[in-house]
């Protein structure tokens, strides 16, 4: 190339002259160098004198210059003659070749996207130029700042819609918000990476709250695969409640040496404040049994079981002496409820789409405490009755906790060409693809709630004495509901809401819907039961609502 300027530095009686030994390399040259009204070419050189030069065949070095600005456009006309359709001196020039060191020239261009546009807002150029080729990485584009592609630097920057400028962007490749200003986003392809994250969407170009209008010509937009929304985590178990322990057997002696026998079984331990109740004391001599404790219970949940009374003392030589009474079963906790069907769409806003996700199963509920078992009645030690000391009561075995709620599954995130949101767009043909929506997730199932802890087991009698209670068995956990499955994403090339969207030309196509993702499963009630599956996605070429 730099030979070809060379070349083209030479005056125009100079080429006249020597016409015939210049190569054709110098007339292309000439063509984008030559303009008419200045004479020069943009590296001030004098290349024509406005008028039709005649041969090499097919040259033709006049520009002829018009009041008009020069803009980029549809047939790449040059208006002010500085060698390039469009202004050069109103814009920053970026490249794949280039290096986001430089000042932006056409002899120095950037290398990114967000770099030139960056240039430009500080130097208030309102143009940024695009070589062909791949620019990867998103791109946020600024009010009045219009960002064009379709040069080729390798050709003097010459403009044609066969040369590529291809932004590879990620999941939201062109983000255009809060644009208040007329906007252009011309002859670009653009290509947004597939979502990552659970429910993640793919916007080729986002535009929000933009007044502009946002004017997108001659662009190729794909974007890439709405991603699989969560999977819903499943319940999990409750903790099974703990065996209590059994109370001891009386004795005959004297109350002192039957200090140690006959005591209470203590509660078996429950993990949810469900706690078994201790056993009764048997009582001693001329006592009766203590009276089991209750089995503990938090509010909402199964109820403790009830401590069961003491025994009667027998009542030399008379009698009367009665057992313990057994401790109460603690009440089982109840099950949990299905999650909630997901909406039969998730939410267009104007950040973007958002996924219906499936309902929370609900978790079970604990057990209640079983109640400790009453000690047995003592025995008379008065004349001519021995002392005799009643059995322990057994504890009351703990509650089992309820299963924990099942998530429901995340809604699919959508693939969007287009997606506009509250503003001003105009699409002069091109066309805009959209990918593959991705699928709502599972919901996730319920558990089983905790086992119910065994009573303690009963001390016996002896003499007179008569025997303790066995205590009551936990109550057992409530099982956990399963969640719903989320709602599958929609597939849109171009989505529009609250916008004013005018197309002209443009063809646009989607991919496919996400299909709803299914319900967890859970045992409730005794029967096996499934929660509700997500909604499938929408998918359309275009849809404005
Ligand atoms: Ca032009
Ligand atoms: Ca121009």
């Amino acid at each position: 190339m730099r030979s070809e300027r060379a070349l083209g530095t030479l005056s125009r009686v100079v080429r006249r002259l020597s016409f015939v030994g210049i190569a054709a390399g110098l007339a292309a040259s000439a063509l984008w160098n030559g303009c008419a009204g200045s004479n020069t070419d943009y590296m001030g050189n004098i290349v024509d004198g406005g008028s039709d030069d005649g041969p090499p065949p097919g040259s033709d070095l006049t520009c002829l210059k018009t009041p008009d600005p020069d803009v980029p456009d549809s047939m790449f006309v040059d208006n002010n003659c500085d060698g390039i359709d469009g202004d050069a001196s109103n814009a920053i020039f970026a490249s794949p070749n280039g290096d986001d060191t430089f000042a932006g020239t056409r002899e120095n261009p950037v290398k990114t996207i967000p770099q030139a546009i960056k240039l430009a807002q500080q130097q208030s150029k309102a143009g940024v130029y695009l070589d062909k080729g791949i620019y990867a990485g998103s791109v946020t584009l600024v009010a009045g700042i219009n960002v064009y592609g379709g040069y080729d630097s390798g050709n003097l920057w010459s403009r044609s819609a066969a040369n590529d400028s291809q932004i590879q962007g990620g999941p939201t490749a062109v983000t255009a918000n809060n644009l208040n200003k007329e906007t252009h986003l011309e002859l670009v392809s653009v290509k947004s990476a597939d979502g990552t994250a659970p429910g993640q969407s793919s916007y080729g170009v986002f535009v929000a709250n933009s007044s502009g209008p946002v004017i997108i010509g001659q662009a190729k937009i794909t974007s890439g695969n709405g991603m699989t929304g969560a999977v819903g985590t499943n319940g999990t178990a409750g903790i099974d409640g703990k065996t209590a322990t059994a109370g001891l057997n009386g004795c005959t002696g004297s109350c002192g040496a039957c200090q140690n026998q006959g005591l209470a079984g203590a509660g078996g331990t429950g993990s949810c404040n469900n706690s078994g109740g201790k056993g009764g004391d048997g009582g001693c001599d001329s006592n009766s049994g203590i009276t089991g404790t209750g089995g503990a219970s938090s509010a909402g949940n199964g109820a403790g079981g009830g401590g069961g009374g003491g025994g009667s003392y027998w009542s030399c030589p008379f009698g009367g002496a009665s057992a313990g009474s057994q401790g109460k079963d603690g009440a089982p906790g109840t099950d949990g409820t299905l999650g909630a069907q997901a909406a039969a769409a998730g939410a267009m806003t104007a950040a973007g789409y958002n996924p219906a996700a499936g309902g929370d199963g609900t978790a079970g509920t604990h057990g209640g405490g079983g109640g400790g078992g009453g000690g047995g009645g003592g025995g008379s030690g008065s004349f001519p009755c021995a002392t005799d000391k009643g059995g322990g009561g057994g504890g009351g075995g703990g509650g089992g906790c309820g299963a924990a709620a099942a998530k429901g599954g995340g809604g699919g995130g959508g693939s969007f060409g287009v997606y506009s949101y509250a503003s001003t767009v105009t699409l002069n043909g091109g066309t805009v693809a959209s990918g593959r929506a991705g699928d709502g997730g599972k919901g996730g199932n319920g558990a089983t709630g905790g086992l119910a802890g065994g009573g303690g087991g009963n001390g016996g009698g002896s003499g007179d004495a008569t025997a303790g209670a066995r205590g009551g068995n936990g109550g057992i956990g409530g099982n956990s509901g399963g969640g719903a499955g989320g709602t599958g994403g929609p597939s849109y090339g171009i989505y529009a809401k609250m916008s004013t969207v005018v197309t002209n030309g443009v063809q646009a196509s989607n991919g496919a819907f996400g299909v709803g993702g299914n319900g967890g499963t859970a045992t409730l009630a005794g029967s096996f039961k499934q929660a509700p599956a997500g909604s499938p996605g929408k998918a359309g070429p275009q849809l404005f609502e």
